[in-house]
């Protein structure tokens, strides 16, 4: 995932792109042409707010923060195809997002709508649901949001729901809690649309999921918004002002009106009259705004029954199976029942045998039918503010919302000096404002909201495919070989929004045919990895509770840290860094002092790739003494001149080699299958470090070759280059200079393991020789073993079975035993 262009690469992000890049090198190595690309996500708040606090046009100071944090990528030593870089604030980006945004309004996925918004008080600007957090606060400011009701743009997202709902399921390499994340996100619920026909004439519709408990409705409720409610809010006085004391009520008030003199008829019982009811807990935009009160079945309904009718008895039709006797004082919720006589003609059945009979009689008497729900809402993408791709869209009072033509893309922003903190300057710039109707020719007016940053973000890596087409976002062919990504890597916060927005994008440009999108279902990414948060180690004073920065603390005792001016001992933990908790960790201080290798290597190996990870820069030692040590034995090994160089492994292997080999083999096939299929790369640097070990004692063993050594060496060497790759370039170099020439940006293929040699032995018991028996060479090392398969020998057996074996000699092929 790109990231906001803040100016300062920080620890997350260092361990994001080391995976990416580990894995990006280990690919290059396996012979593929991979894109790694990178870009910035460039427009947005923070841009425009630090720009208006320091004076300066967001522009040039995104553009600065470009350049500092693409140093510091280049410190970290990323691959990264610099080429293809995309900037979603430069012109040439967002041409292109402003040319989407036309497609989708073409196509009939872009519509204005008046509607009810969240707005943020603080950034003064709407807000999408998903930026408003389950306690109704704005995902950046935190601002209690507030409900305006403004004229907006949206997406159609809601067209792709079944498609984003079930696509889920074949996306195999995705983790399983995103996808949950997002299937309850999107929330579809299958249920039956029941019509109950009002005293008034007219009929109201409800969406319900448990439609087998129809007999026990007792009441029906509208939401505020419910247009029954609006009408009759013209003539009702009270209900007027009931909706108007209900907007305030906090949320889960179960607080009613009971509408005087009106009426449901029950659709299987039309005897039966049911009051209405007008009550904030029915959401005004979810089903149709209306629900069958049912509180003998449904908790909400019971609260609300028992607020508002409290003399009432409660009716239910489905009773418990596994008890005798039902006290009735609670609903029964459950969906596994049986249906008691209450529910006349389907009494007997169980819950969903019922469902679906309740269903089908209404379907044939015209009264419901089956349907599906959504809980995810269209995308408000319009923003009240500067900094973001603007709207292409020109208002003209006889032709409505026009495009803008594609020869005036793009839109840009005007250059503004003078940013303020409030509103939105765009509105009050006529030059911009001030257009040409392109229909009609009529004086008209420009569009001045702005996209959602998330819109840029949703199609950048299809931009990645041909970052330099002048005419289209991405041509067919180039986005079509090469999307959906292989490998995403990015946080778990993005789960959602972004994800979302993306698979909707990318779903929407397969379905009108800008790529092909049948292989994946228009599906964008193959495979998603969520990397764990880094957190920082925290000192906190035992007697004050406050966070200690990094000067106030005596370390002077390293296993118990002290408060350097009172003594007192610390209390430490790790947790999400933070400037307030001086936990802080930054990534290019840690390159400067400890090398890049040895950051990459030390950020990979403290915890696996999805976990969080607890940032202790001391333990990074043990790298760094690792990465010294092979540079110090290569160089020694190649300073013997008179060794052989090997191009492949020998036949002749003895004893040590052929372990050597099938140690060195089993590490290979273990590190390669970490970097392909499992992605534990902590695991990857354990099994160097192990790797790296048995070379070095190799090249001390006297029974080893050097030319075997070296041989190992020259694979050790290339294995390293995905996550420490100046010390595997650096090993080659060494070898290279002795004259020993290899593709070292091959990945190495995985031998054979070797059998041992094979000794003919000769069994001898109590002085007489028995057989010769063909076993490896390391055979007799283990004696218990050796005794145990003589005994299972028919030819051995007889003479050892049922006898005290008092003493068993090993020497080179001898096996001796004396046996009383
Ligand atoms: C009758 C009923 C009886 C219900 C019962 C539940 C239990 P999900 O699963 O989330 O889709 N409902 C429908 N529209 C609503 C709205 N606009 N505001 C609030 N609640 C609404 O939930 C579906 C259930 O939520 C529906 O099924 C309806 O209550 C309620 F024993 O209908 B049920
Ligand atoms: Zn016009």
């Amino acid at each position: 995932m790109f990231p906001y262009p803040s100016g300062v690469l920080h620890i997350g992000h260092l361990r994001v792109y080391t995976i990416s890049d580990a894995l990006n090198r280990f690919y290059q190595l396996k012979g593929y042409n991979v894109l790694h690309p990178m870009g910035w996500d460039a427009f947005g708040l923070p841009a425009e707010n630090a720009a208006i606090e320091r004076g300066v046009n967001p522009a040039v100071w995104t553009k600065q923060n470009i350049v500092k944090m693409k140093e510091q990528m280049n410190l970290m030593a990323s691959n990264f195809n610099w080429e293809r870089e995309v900037t979603t604030c430069d012109p040439d980006y967002y041409k292109f997002t402003q040319k989407l945004f036309l497609e989708l309004f073409k196509n009939g996925y872009a519509y204005r709508k008046e509607a009810e918004i969240n707005w943020d008080p603080i950034d003064q600007t709407v807000l999408a649901n998903e930026q408003v957090d389950s306690e109704g606060k704005s995902w950046r400011s935190g601002a209690l949001v507030e409900k305006r009701l403004l004229s907006q743009w949206f997406l159609g997202i809601t067209k792709f729901a079944h498609e984003l709902q079930h696509d889920l399921d074949n996306l195999d390499q995705w983790p399983e809690h995103v996808k949950r994340m997002q299937r309850n996100w999107i929330g579809e619920s299958n249920g039956v649309e029941v019509v109950f026909n009002v005293s008034s004439g007219e009929e109201i519709k409800v969406f319900t999921t448990r439609a087998e408990t129809l007999y026990s409705v007792q009441f029906v409720t509208l939401a505020l918004d419910h247009p029954i409610v609006k009408d009759l809010k013209l003539a009702d006085k009270d209900l007027q002002s009931f909706v108007n004391h209900a907007q305030k009520l906090p949320e889960g008030s179960k607080e009613g009106y009971m509408v005087p003199n009106l009426f449901c008829q029950h659709p299987l019982d039309t005897a039966k009259k049911i009051p209405v009811f007008v009550a904030p807990y029915v959401l005004g935009n979810y089903g149709h705004g209306a629900v069958m009160g049912c509180p003998a079945h449904d908790e909400r309904d019971f609260d609300f029954w028992k607020q508002n009718c409290p003399e009432e008895p409660v009716i239910y039709t489905v009773t418990n199976p596994e008890e005798t006797k039902m006290d009735y004082v609670q609903p029964f919720i459950s969906k596994n029942g049986v249906m008691n006589e209450n529910a006349k003609e389907f009494c007997g059945m169980s819950t969903y045998e019922a469902r679906d009979a309740v269903a089908d009689k209404l379907t044939n008497l015209g009264f419901g039918k089956s349907c599906v729900q959504f809980k995810l809402r269209d995308w408000l993408i319009s923003r009240q503010r500067y900094w973001g791709a603007p709207i292409p869209i020109i208002h003209c009072e006889s032709c409505g919302p026009v495009a803008v033509p594609d020869e005036d893309l793009p839109v840009k922003l005007p250059e503004l000096n003078v940013l303020t903190k409030t509103g939105n300057p765009l509105v009050k710039s006529a030059e911009f404002v001030n257009v040409k109707c392109p229909s009609c020719g009529a004086p008209s007016k420009r569009e001045t909201d702005t996209m959602d940053t998330f819109m840029d973000s949703s199609w950048y890596f299809f931009r990645f495919t041909d970052p330099q087409n002048k005419d289209l976002p991405f041509s067919y062919d180039k986005a079509s070989k090469f999307m959906p990504i292989d490998l995403y890597i990015g946080g778990v916060e993005h789960a959602i929004l972004h994800l979302l927005y993306s698979r909707f994008i990318s779903k929407f440009t397969a379905s009108i045919g800008m790529w092909d999108g049948e292989h994946s279902n228009g599906e964008p990414i193959k495979r998603l990895v969520t990397q764990g948060m880094v957190h920082g180690k925290t000192f906190v004073d035992s007697q004050t509770g406050r966070f200690l920065k990094p000067e106030e603390i005596d370390h002077s005792n390293s296993s118990t840290p002290k408060n350097a001016s009172t003594g007192q001992p610390l209390i430490i933990s790790h947790e999400k860094m933070s400037k307030s908790k001086h936990n802080g960790a930054d990534p290019s201080a840690c390159i400067l002092k400890h090398g890049v290798d040895a950051t990459r290597a030390h950020i990979l190996f403290q915890a696996p790739v999805s976990d969080v990870l607890n940032w202790d820069e001391s333990k990074i030692v043990g790298i760094e003494r690792w990465l010294e040590k092979m540079l110090k034995y290569c160089s020694s090994l190649c300073s013997d001149k008179d060794i052989r160089l090997l191009s492949t492994t020998c036949f002749d292997m003895n004893q040590q080699e052929i372990k050597l080999h099938n140690g060195v083999q089993e590490l290979l096939s273990s590190i390669t299958m970490s970097l392909e299929q499992t992605l534990s790369l902590n695991t990857v640097i354990s099994d160097y470090m192990k790797l790296s070990n048995l070379i070095e004692d190799s090249i001390k063993s006297p029974k080893i070759r050097k030319e075997f050594s070296l041989l190992n060496l020259q694979k050790l060497t290339t294995v390293l280059y995905p996550v420490v790759p100046c010390i595997s370039e650096e090993l080659a170099s060494i070898l290279k200079e002795r004259g020993y020439d290899w593709d070292q940006y091959r990945w190495p293929l995985i031998e054979n393991i070797q059998k041992s040699k094979l000794v003919k032995y000769q069994v001898i018991i109590n002085g007489k020789k028995r057989l010769i028996y063909e076993e490896a060479e390391e055979f007799v090392q283990d004696t218990n073993k050796v005794i145990e398969t003589l005994k299972s020998l028919p030819e051995a057996g007889k003479y050892l079975n049922d006898v005290e074996i008092k003493k068993i000699i090993t020497k080179s092929n001898i096996i001796s035993l004396v046996v009383a």
